[in-house]
């Protein structure tokens, strides 16, 4: 259970939670008419970080994807190639409790506990708009908080120009690692130190209100929404500011068909698929694919011409 120390700038959690969420929560406790459980459950509720106040800023454009599907449809090939089976296979992954290292070219390297993280990290909810490079998308609300801040502490020094970041190595309890003995594992992505500063660019851990499912990436995972899902590294255990340009997994197994970028473009063909359009899951409802994945205004001016 995590102990929430309460600090300045949190607002009381009846302002936190939405509106529904809070009153439904009173009559629930209200009902039971038990002061002494009552109590109790109250102050549990007032503990947990979720759910994080939800920012307007990132109203979506189309319908939330319902829960069953974002968590029951995953990309995650350390475990399985077959989105619909990841849930079934991440019994054993251990997910808490859970270091992660920032190191390389920062003033102050730290291994953070991620449940530090939560109590000191302004979390909030956001609903970005989720584009997979396979020509699939969703509507999420993920609960994170800014690269940014992150950055803040650690305190990159001026040569630092990337952020390097690899997944957890566990073959013993991800059995797509042996599976996919080809693969280049851990799972490693990175990030100019200028789109991780972007507004958009959150650390996640939660989704739907709650602590983030193992399928998706507990207890910590990149989110990019302007960019292809495969940049969006999950589980992540290092951190590392960088001065040169570090190689993507997917970008070095095949790097004609992902780009070291991955933004979203549909003008920009995969070698065997258009990108002109997704598939909304679950209903496999087709509709048109925005340039940078609707995020234009935010990033389009860190690109030129040919990045990719
Ligand atoms: N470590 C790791 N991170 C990963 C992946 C993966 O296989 N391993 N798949 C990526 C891809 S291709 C996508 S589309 C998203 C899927 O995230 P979701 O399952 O939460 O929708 O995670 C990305 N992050
Ligand atoms: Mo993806």
């Amino acid at each position: 259970m995590l102990i929430k120390i309460p600090r300045g700038w949190e607002i009381p959690e009846r302002e936190a939670a939405p509106e529904n969420v809070y009153h439904n929560r009173r009559r629930f406790l209200e009902g039971l008419g038990f002061a002494g459980l009552n109590g109790l459950l109250a102050r549990a509720a007032a503990t947990s970080p979720y759910p994080a106040r939800r920012n307007p800023t990132y109203e979506l454009d189309r319908p939330i994807t319902e829960e069953w599907a974002a968590t029951g449809y995953n990309n995650f090939y350390e475990f399985t190639l077959d989105k619909q089976r990841v849930k079934d296979l991440v019994g054993k992954f251990e997910t808490s409790p859970w270091k992660v290292e920032v190191s390389g070219l920062v003033a102050k390297p730290k291994t953070y506990d991620v449940d530090d993280l939560l109590r000191r990290m302004p979390l909030e909810e956001r609903t970005y708009r989720m584009r997979c490079v396979e020509a699939w998308s969703m509507a999420v609300p993920w609960t994170g908080f800014p690269i940014s801040a992150l950055l803040k502490e650690v305190q990159p020094k001026p040569e630092a120009k990337f952020l390097r970041m690899v997944t957890v190595y566990r073959p013993a309890v991800m059995p797509g690692i042996a599976a996919q003995p080809h693969y280049p594992w851990p799972y490693f992505e990175a990030l100019r130190i200028d789109e991780a500063m972007n507004e958009l660019s959150l650390f996640v851990t939660g989704l739907y209100g709650k602590p983030l499912p193992k399928q998706n990436g507990a207890p910590i995972r990149l989110i990019v929404p302007w960019k292809y899902g495969l940049k969006s590294i999950k589980s992540i255990v290092k951190i590392e500011l960088t001065a040169k340009r570090p190689p993507t997994l997917w970008n070095q197994v095949q790097s004609v068909e992902y780009g070291w970028y991955s933004n979203v473009n549909p003008k920009r063909p995969h070698q065997r698929w258009s990108q002109a359009h997704e598939k909304v899951i679950p209903t496999m409802e087709r509709r048109p694919t925005l340039m940078y994945n609707g995020y234009e205004k935010y990033v389009a001016s860190l690109y030129k011409e040919g990045d990719f």
